[in-house]
């Protein structure tokens, strides 16, 4: 592409692709569809003069440059929640590094089945199918891997300071812009595969927030006072999660561990811990080798919590 002036010549493209030259211009002509301004210059070649600043399977995909994540990637306009359709895909047999985006989900999920609310165009909507050779205990280190994925693309991409609060929320400025839902299928002991979840407040405007997330939610151009491209921020985010994977299988927690802590939020400060049974107050100290939240109660006994919440 980057010879003849950014031209590459039909026949260059049905050789390469191996589909005849009638084939090239249709699919030119489905880019322009999609937004992609194209010239067509005898004896040039084709060229893209712009890139639609939308999201789209082709917007995400072209210029992907990761080994396994997002060479199946399915993008909608609108669904119920993408986690829903990624596990569909799941049972299809669809591989490991499987992506699904929604542009809108009108039945959005949290953990626990409370609602996410992901309006149309405004956020990243996506689900991960990941095939991970681990033993189901180890799937709540992916939620942990995601969340240090996030805080370093936030950071790579701006002058942000994200602070993770366990086990799955991004927060900027105290407030909320991200959540990770991790869901899992096991069966004896191993894991046949886990949908990840990952919502993004992108491009809210401080009015788009209502009810009661108002004093608890925020965005990524609220905070940064500047519209992000949702298909670039996709892009890096599928390139982090993959290096960052890839680390973790080969490498183990370790690394992940020592990224979460740099970001933790409110660690050495004393939180309300809420679980199914109980609330009450405590120090928080970190997480655990294996990715458990480590608090201290008042009367000072360490505490290792699988499962709970840190309240507001
Ligand atoms: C989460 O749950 O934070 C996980 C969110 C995962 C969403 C992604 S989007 C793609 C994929 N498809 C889905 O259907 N889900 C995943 P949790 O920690 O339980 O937080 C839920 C709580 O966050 C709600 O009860 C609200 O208080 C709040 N909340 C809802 N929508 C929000 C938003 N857009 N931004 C910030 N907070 C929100």
């Amino acid at each position: 592409m980057d010879k003849n002036d950014g031209y590459v010549s039909g026949q260059q493209l049905s050789d390469q692709l191996e589909i005849s030259r009638t084939a090239v211009w249709k699919h030119m002509k489905e880019l322009e569809k999609d937004g992609y301004k194209i010239e067509a210059i005898q004896r040039k070649g084709y060229r893209i003069i712009s890139s639609p600043d939308k999201v789209s399977e082709n917007t995400v995909q072209w210029g992907l440059n990761t080994d396994w994540l997002g060479h199946q990637l399915y993008h909608y306009k609108e669904v119920a929640s993408t986690q829903d359709i990624a596990h569909q895909l799941a049972k299809q047999g669809k591989p490991h590094g499987t992506v699904v985006i929604a542009d809108e989900q009108v039945k959005g999920k949290g953990r626990m089945s409370r609602p996410w609310h992901s309006p149309k165009g405004k956020g990243i909507w996506m689900s991960i199918l990941l095939r991970p050779d681990l033993v189901p205990v180890q799937a709540p280190q992916l939620t942990l891997l995601a969340a240090t994925v996030l805080a370093e693309v936030f950071i790579q991409k701006s002058e942000l300071k994200p602070q993770i609060k366990w086990p799955n929320d991004i927060l900027i400025n105290h407030k909320k812009v991200s959540g990770i839902l991790t869901e899992m299928q096991a069966e004896h002991d191993q894991i046949q595969y886990v949908v990840l979840g990952i919502g993004i407040n992108v491009n809210q405007a401080a009015d788009d927030i209502q009810g009661d997330l108002r004093h608890k939610a925020s965005s990524l151009r609220i905070e940064s006072e500047e519209e992000w491209s949702i298909a670039e921020t996709i892009q890096c985010i599928l390139h982090q999660f993959e290096k960052t994977y890839d680390q973790f299988m080969s490498q183990g927690f370790k690394k992940v561990k020592n990224v979460w802590e740099k970001y933790g939020y409110k660690i050495g400060e004393q939180v309300t811990i809420k679980t199914m049974k109980r609330e009450w107050q405590a120090e928080l100290i970190g997480i655990e080798p294996d990715g458990a939240l480590k608090a201290r109660d008042q009367k000072g006994n360490e505490e290792k919590l699988y499962s709970a919440e840190i309240m507001w």
